[in-house]
């Protein structure tokens, strides 16, 4: 979230779209009724079905699954058409007014940017940039009037995205998405702001970073992005999968957003060569020029006294990726038979990766599966049969399956990081059962198992291992305490005060209270820049449980530590004019004082920095603003557009020959599993249900009570259509398999009407399989496609096509 969830509270509009957060965030919700009761917020929901969080919305507008950026888009063209942008905001806190290169070009007719080859499946980006001076700056006309400014070349992109073509495409009727782009215009002013809440429904496309950008442009038009009850809010998964993510748990990622050592790169010079953090317009932060000193810093915390500016403190150490290993790489490859052994950690892949069947298959290939999990999961028991629910011929299945017992998250103590970015120290409410160990346990015995076998036998490379500073009370057991204490971070020698050198600033060993004193010399060590701040020598930050909120506006500074800086709402700088004077009165946040910034938060910018030096509040970015272009940054194009999932009822009305993402993550062997219209007439999307977690609650027996099976839910004129009743056994199949289950024939599924056609769409849970409490069923993900996103590879789980038709019960072992 850019903003935190005690911060929507402060919105005007709230749009729930590509998410349903009654279902899937209950707690969080509460702010969206704060909000309401407080402020008379009026709540937009758009979302293929009416959902709980429709029930309780001011507005509801139906979808279709896979087409929220043409919808987006427009909503923009309304923004720009009907002079609803915030002027003062765009002009000075986004990119409108730069300059871009003379030969980028987008083609209407073939949909596809300059710089495409269509045997890599790739672009090459080069003209994707703006145009730059003499001065190396880039080039900007502030009128936003040049016909190669930003400003120009977004309206001119979406200009086609009129509210006729918006309904051809989404099935949205004109009337509703006219009255939704009504709310999120009222909020382009100064006076008032929307927060957008979003998860899956946005992501999981294989253009699901395009539908979170135009989010982000929408509200960068309208002035909405830094202020309070404004943002772009990412409502995450798991309870501590934003400190995933944060921790560098990603392939692609080291901790704290820094990047992986690339193959091509060579070495710590060569890395960070690939990197250009030069400010792009005078006087900018470009904050990322530190990135040098984090990164020293998380080599010190890695190797300890190993890493010395010698050996470029170990960073050859650290392993070079070729590409990137996401979930659908790593599985690929283990479907080729290239991987030989699985550690499944809290991970359940039988269940939650697209293609059942290619996930068996693969699964079956391994030598070795090791499951660390508190429970039985589907995939430990890949290789049993279980009827139609698990079909497979155990006996020809070789793999050997190690189950570990672990502790569950409730029987641990630990950081976890909310959606909000703020850490929450949790204390363990239980001790593991039986034989289960804490993760860290079983991790730390690998660990030494494996260095022994590297000291005893040596072995290629072993430098990696062997140089690992490990300084644990209990190497058999680090600590969550430990954990934290090395995140944050600590001076290695006594380092002077900048400004007195005769006074210390730090003592060696002491926990360092800010990022901002990470040296790139060796002198300090932090495994994840981002968490310094949440265990300084005042203690473990984290465990703060203070909920006061002295400002009134969800600002609550002594509740936990939020990344970075236990700043609450990012970019907050840009809630006051370009003179530091707030936006409005309604929406004050931070303003200058005439000699610092002051406000209930931490300020996103220099504390110091006079307005009149033109510091943009984008500290992040060279550029100092926000991008409406997005540069060279995206795969398929610095503007959206529209692309229809892999598997769509209709082909694009814009460009019929560029379909689907022409740079969506797809392999070889998957391009003929995509099935077509006339087999699969129907879209179908999967989701989440309240009442269970995933697939552990299905062990659980009061939640199997409360929803007991796999359910399919289809509107009453398919149901017609076909026969069905409600109750009745269906069987829904797709190119890749096929489930069956109970119909609920439902009007909380619209009926759509696309481009002339009548589009179906069939809904269905996913939280069922073969082991546990609720009734035996095969996985949702026996129906879903093979395919990701093509930025952050997330699979095509919300919409795939699909027939349906009456069956009989499953047959299960
Ligand atoms: N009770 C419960 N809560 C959970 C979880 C759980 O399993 N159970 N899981 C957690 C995890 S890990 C996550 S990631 C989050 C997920 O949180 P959400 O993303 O909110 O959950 P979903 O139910 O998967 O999907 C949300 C909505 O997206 C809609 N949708 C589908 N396709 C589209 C589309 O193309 N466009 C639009 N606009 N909407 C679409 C679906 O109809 C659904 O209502 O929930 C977390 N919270
Ligand atoms: N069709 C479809 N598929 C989806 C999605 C969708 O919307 N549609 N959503 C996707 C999303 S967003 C997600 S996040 C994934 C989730 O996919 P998975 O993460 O594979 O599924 P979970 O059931 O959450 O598995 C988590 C496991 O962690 C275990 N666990 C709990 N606490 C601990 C602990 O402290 N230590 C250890 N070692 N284990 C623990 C649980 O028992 C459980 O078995 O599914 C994805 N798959
Ligand atoms: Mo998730």
């Amino acid at each position: 979230m850019t903003n935190s969830w005690t911060d929507i509270k402060n919105a005007d509009v709230v749009l729930i779209m590509g998410g349903n957060a009654a279902e899937a965030h209950p707690c969080g919700f509460k702010w969206v009724t704060e909000a309401k009761h407080h402020n008379k917020a009026r709540l937009v929901v758009v979302d293929p079905r009416f959902t709980r969080s429709a029930a309780v919305a001011d507005y509801y507008c139906p979808i279709r699954p896979g087409t929220d950026t043409a919808y987006l888009l427009g909503v923009i063209n309304y923004l720009l058409t009907e002079n609803k942008v915030h002027k003062d905001y765009v002009a000075h806190y986004t990119n409108a007014s730069f300059i871009v290169r003379g030969d980028y070009a987008f083609d209407e007719g073939e949909g596809l940017y300059s710089g495409y080859n269509a045997d890599r499946r790739a672009y090459d980006r080069t003209s994707w940039e703006y145009e730059f001076g003499e001065d190396g700056f880039a080039r900007r006309d502030l009128s936003m009037t040049h016909p190669r400014s930003v400003f120009q070349l977004l309206k001119k992109h979406v200009a086609r995205y009129t509210p006729e073509t918006v309904e051809r495409i989404t099935g949205a009727p004109r009337d509703k998405f006219l009255q939704v782009c009504e709310y999120i215009g009222s909020t382009g002013n100064g006076e008032r702001s929307m927060t957008i809440m979003y998860a899956l429904g946005w992501t999981q496309h294989t253009h699901g970073s395009q539908n979170i950008r135009t989010a982000a442009m929408i509200q960068l038009l309208l002035g909405n992005q830094g202020v309070p009850g404004g943002g772009v809010n990412a409502l995450r998964g798991h309870s501590n999968v934003q400190g995933l993510t944060d921790i560098g748990v990603l392939a692609h990622l080291t901790p704290g957003y820094l990047g992986m050592p690339r193959d091509a790169e060579g070495n710590f010079d060569g890395h960070m060569a690939a990197r250009d953090f030069r400010p792009l317009l005078p006087d900018q932060t470009s904050f990322w020029q530190n990135y040098k000193k984090f990164y020293v810093s998380l080599l010190k915390a890695m190797y300890g006294t190993n890493a010395t500016p010698e050996n470029d403190f170990g960073f050859d150490w650290l392993p070079k990726i070729d590409k990137v290993y996401d979930t659908l790489q790593i599985f690929e490859r283990v479907h080729n038979g290239e991987v030989n052994g699985f550690i499944c950690q809290g991970f359940n892949p039988l269940m939650s990766v697209p293609n059942k069947a290619k996930m068996s298959a693969g699964l079956s290939k391994l030598k070795f599966l090791v499951t660390m999990d508190p429970l039985m999961t589907d995939t430990a028991e890949f290789w049993k049969n279980h009827g139609e629910a698990n079909p497979v011929d155990s006996a020809a299945i070789q793999t050997e399956v190690f189950v570990l017992p672990t502790n569950c998250f409730a029987e641990d103590e630990g950081s976890f990081t909310n959606s909000s970015r703020t850490l929450n120290w949790r204390w363990k409410a239980a001790e593991p059962p039986g034989n289960a160990r804490h993760d860290a346990q079983v991790i730390a015995e690998l660990f030494q198992r494996i260095r022994k076998l590297y000291e005893d036998e040596g072995g290629t490379a072993p430098e990696p291992i062997l140089n690992i500073d490990w300084q644990y009370a209990d190497p058999m057991y680090p600590q969550p305490d430990e954990l934290l204490r090395e995140l944050n971070g600590k001076a290695l020698t006594d380092i002077p005060d900048a400004s007195d050198p005769t006074k210390k600033q730090y003592s060696a060993g002491q926990q360092l209270a800010s990022f901002g004193h990470l040296k790139d010399d060796g002198s300090t060590m932090a495994a994840c820049w981002i968490y310094t701040g949440s265990y300084t020598e005042a203690g473990n930050i984290t465990a703060r449980r203070d909920n006061a909120d002295p400002s009134g506006l969800g600002v609550h500074p002594n509740w936990g530590f939020a990344w970075p800086a236990n700043r609450r709402v990012l970019y907050n700088r840009a809630s006051a004019d370009p003179q530091g004077r707030p936006w409005s009165e309604r929406k004050r946040y931070l303003e200058w004082d005439g000699t610092k910034w002051v406000g209930p938060d931490v300020p996103d910018y220099g504390a110091t920095v006079n307005p009149n030096r033109d510091v943009g509040p984008f500290i992040m970015n060279p550029e100092g603003v926000s991008r409406l272009f997005a540069r060279k940054l995206m795969a398929e194009g610095p503007f959206p557009e529209h692309y229809e999932p892999f598997e769509s009822p209709v082909a694009n009305v814009l460009h019929p020959n560029t379909s689907a993402n022409p740079t969506a993550r797809v392999f070889q062997g998957d391009l003929e599993a995509f099935g077509t219209s006339d087999a699969f007439p129907y879209v179908a999307t999967t989701y989440r249900l309240v009442e269970h977690f995933h697939w552990w609650t299905k062990t659980a027996k009061l939640n199997a009570i409360v929803q007991p099976e796999f359910f399919v839910e289809i509107n009453p004129a398919l149901a017609a259509e076909k026969g069905i009743s409600n109750g009745d056994w269906v069987r829904v199949s797709s190119n890749r398999g096929s489930v069956k289950g109970k119909a609920v024939v439902t009007k909380r599924i619209p009926e759509l009407k696309v481009d002339g056609k009548t589009v179906h769409v069939v809904g269905m849970p996913l939280h069922y399989g073969f082991v546990g409490e609720t009734k035996v069923a095969i996985g949702v993900n026996a129906l879903t496609p093979y395919v990701g996103d093509a930025n952050t590879n997330t699979p095509e789980y919300k919409a795939f096509l699909v027939n349906i038709e009456r069956s009989d019960a499953p047959s299960v072992a």
